[in-house]
């Protein structure tokens, strides 16, 4: 494995409140996720891919990706340049489906409610 992606996310992927890495493996091409480690003395992460492989947004330097419910069903997407993935209940599964862009490409992406009307809105910082 090699971590792809320009700008991997720091972000809680199984709710067990430790930050996970969520990232590209450039030798698989697959977006995976790196579990933090969960117990006192245990160093060591552990990959669990989210996808099958050889998808976009996988390359050493792939720009931007982001996390967050993007279609409102109550289950967390992966936002990449390309477009994004509809998660799955459980993140461990793989097939995620994959849905083409509406936006510019840009760098770091957020998933967020900007304006407070309850609709989740795609943020880009381009760098
Ligand atoms: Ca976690
Ligand atoms: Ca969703």
């Amino acid at each position: 494995m090699g971590i792809a992606n320009e700008s991997p996310a720091f972000v809680d992927m199984d709710g067990d409140g430790r930050l996970d890495i969520l990232c590209g493996d450039k030798a698989k091409k697959q977006i995976v996720w790196l579990k933090s480690p969960g117990e006192a003395g245990r160093n060591r992460m552990e990959a669990l891919p989210s996808q099958s492989e050889n998808v976009p947004g996988t390359e050493q330097f792939s720009h931007g990706i982001g996390y967050g419910d993007v279609n409102k069903d109550g289950i967390k997407d992966v936002v990449i340049r390309e477009g994004w993935f509809e998660g799955k209940q459980d993140n461990k599964a793989g097939n995620w489906i994959f849905h083409p862009p509406t936006r510019e490409p840009c760098s770091h992406m957020q998933v967020l409610d900007v304006n407070g009307d309850g609709k989740n809105d795609g943020k880009c910082i381009c760098s």
